[in-house]
């Protein structure tokens, strides 16, 4: 994703569509090979090293986090889960850097605890809840959903959380709440991407009420069995399985309830390009690539083979109705 203010600035990182797979591979194999042989100390000394070392581990180092599957429709994931080592070192998380590689390599800065949500705006009930309470407010469920970034690639993660409608129905909104926004952690102490002004910090995004009501949506806690990467949004972020992924906040530390629609981070950046729905949509192109096809990350060869991306990211039969007769392509 560029902004406009990226181009003026001159920067220019590549898209997912122009790094390989075997390139992103290579990478983390000489990051994780310089790691192992103590090379690495120049850039990450000690403590960080040995945190920076726990973050690219596979699953079993990070503590586990019981769930039940759930049986929540289009939640069980009829496509195969994307391989671990690439959900947690190909990431966008821009707090740590714009690269794909950056937040698997720095996000180890990021102080996870203690960790408080506020949750205020028009509601009857607001609360301030730590991770603690947070961790308990419903039963963990693991779900497998598909996401697809608005750069053409995807993924299918197994998160592990809940519906986000639970906590929502503890707060009770009043009649004034139509809109949620949801704002992530910006500390340039732990993020050393906030140096870069590549947006407006912090990253806020924000959803229609109803769609934050949707079962489907989703407070993520976990991953692959264990408390969240710091990379993929520790301690807590959102999942909006049909929307495209950068709805999906992570590191969140407010949710405030608004009468009138948010103003979202990357839609202020460069709104033609990044609308407010932003629904994975094959037939509403982005202004500068098509939106027909997607990667998967992991699975193509040497051909680079795209499938086609499906219309809500192919969750219609859930969420289709929230949008009905509404125009896809104005309100993109
Ligand atoms: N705070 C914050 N949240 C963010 C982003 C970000 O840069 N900062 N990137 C978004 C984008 S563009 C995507 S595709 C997903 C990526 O999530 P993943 O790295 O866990 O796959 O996180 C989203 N959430
Ligand atoms: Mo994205």
């Amino acid at each position: 994703m560029m902004s406009p203010r990226e181009r003026r600035n001159g920067f220019n990182h590549p898209t997912a569509c122009d790094i390989t797979p075997r390139a992103i591979f290579e990478q983390r194999r000489s990051l994780l090979q310089a790691l192992a042989a103590g090379g690495a100390g120049t850039v990450l000394a000690g403590w960080a090293a040995r945190d920076a070392r726990a973050q690219m581990a596979p699953p079993g180092k990070l503590p586990a986090l019981k769930a039940v599957r759930s049986t929540l429709a289009g939640a069980q994931g009829a496509d195969k889960p994307t391989p671990h080592e690439l959900v947690t070192s190909y990431n966008n998380f821009y707090e740590f850097g714009t690269d794909k590689a950056d937040p698997a390599r720095r996000a180890h800065t990021l102080k996870t605890e203690p960790w408080t949500v506020s949750i205020e705006g028009e509601l009857r009930k607001p609360l301030k809840l730590d991770l603690d309470a947070l961790l308990k407010l419903a039963p963990m469920e693991e779900r497998i959903y598909r996401m697809r970034c608005v750069e053409g690639w995807s993924m299918v993660i197994p998160w592990i959380g809940w519906s986000l409608a639970e906590l929502i129905r503890k707060v009770e909104p009043t009649g004034n709440a139509k809109f949620v926004e949801f704002t992530t952690l910006a500390d340039p102490a732990q993020m050393p991407g906030l140096r870069s002004r590549v947006l407006d910090w912090p990253y806020v995004e924000g959803l229609r009420l109803d769609e934050a009501m949707h079962p489907l949506t989703m407070m993520a806690f976990g991953l692959y069995g264990e408390v969240l990467p710091k990379q993929n949004g520790a301690p807590l972020r959102l999942v909006v399985p049909w929307k495209y992924g950068f709805k999906s906040g992570k590191s969140i530390v407010r949710i405030r309830f608004t009468e009138k629609q948010p103003a979202t981070s990357w839609n202020l950046a460069a709104a033609q390009e990044y609308g407010f729905y932003s629904n994975v949509n094959p037939k509403v192109d982005h202004p500068r690539w098509s939106q027909a096809t997607e990667r998967r990350i992991g699975e193509d060869g040497l051909l680079q083979r795209r499938r086609p991306t499906l219309m809500f990211n192919g969750y219609e039969a859930q969420v289709g109705q929230l949008y009905a007769g509404m125009d896809l392509a104005k309100f993109y």
